[in-house]
């Protein structure tokens, strides 16, 4: 999906590593803690150099972190609409906090679990952005009709075979009565949220 918002024109995406900003021998990225502690942190200056060889006027600027806010569909939605995103990934345990204080916009997290760096966070925040830009989706596959977005999962689907291994397909979906399949659906989609999420209901 990305590579068709790409070649469509929609959307244009360019990664820069941090340590081709650095100057000195060892391109250093990382330094040790102010205070003690273990682990390392990303120094400030080539990050600044980074963010401003990027920056635009209409630029927003995210960190990804584990300390962000979790990421929704919502929010997702409204970055969509953003012209120009630039997303700040850390690695180590984390970046010279006056990068975040002064050149951040917005902190933001995918969830309760640790990664060993944005970079996969990216990925997510990119692919679960660029869905709603129109266009990017075909319209039979339209993101209206999306969990998160409704608060309701979707129904269950079904193809062929219509026995596998013993599994059948519900009769209904097979009788061709479209208002109990729109109604069966409805149903289904419900019991499933119930079951699986109740805190969407
Ligand atoms: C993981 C950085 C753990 C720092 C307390 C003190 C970006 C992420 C990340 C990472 C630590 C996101 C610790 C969900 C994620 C990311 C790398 C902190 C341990 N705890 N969303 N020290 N989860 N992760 N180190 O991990 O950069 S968005």
């Amino acid at each position: 999906m990305l590579k068709r918002a790409l070649s469509h024109g929609l959307i244009q995406i360019a990664s820069h590593d941090i340590r081709s900003f650095t100057t000195d021998k060892h391109r250093t990225v990382d330094d040790k803690p102010f205070g003690g502690g273990p682990g390392m942190v990303m120094k400030p200056e080539p990050i600044k150099k980074a963010l401003d060889r990027v920056q635009s006027p209409s630029a927003h600027r995210i960190y990804l972190s584990p300390q962000g806010a979790p990421l929704t569909a919502k929010r997702c939605r409204e970055l969509s609409e953003k012209p120009h995103l630039i997303i700040l990934c850390g690695h180590y345990e984390g970046i010279d906090e006056r990068i975040i204080e002064n050149y951040i916009d917005e902190e933001i997290s995918i969830g309760d679990f640790v990664l060993t760096s944005g970079c996969p966070a990216a990925i997510c925040l990119i692919d679960a952005t660029v869905r709603f830009i129109p266009g990017v989706l075909g319209s039979a596959d339209s993101h209206q009709e999306d969990s998160f977005e409704n608060n309701l999962f979707d129904h269950p689907h079904y193809t062929q075979p219509r026995d596998f291994e013993g599994h059948t397909v519900p009769e209904v979906l097979l009788e061709g009565h479209h208002e109990k399949i729109a109604q069966w659906r409805r149903q289904k989609a419900k019991e499933k949220t119930a079951k699986k999420r109740p805190d969407l209901l």
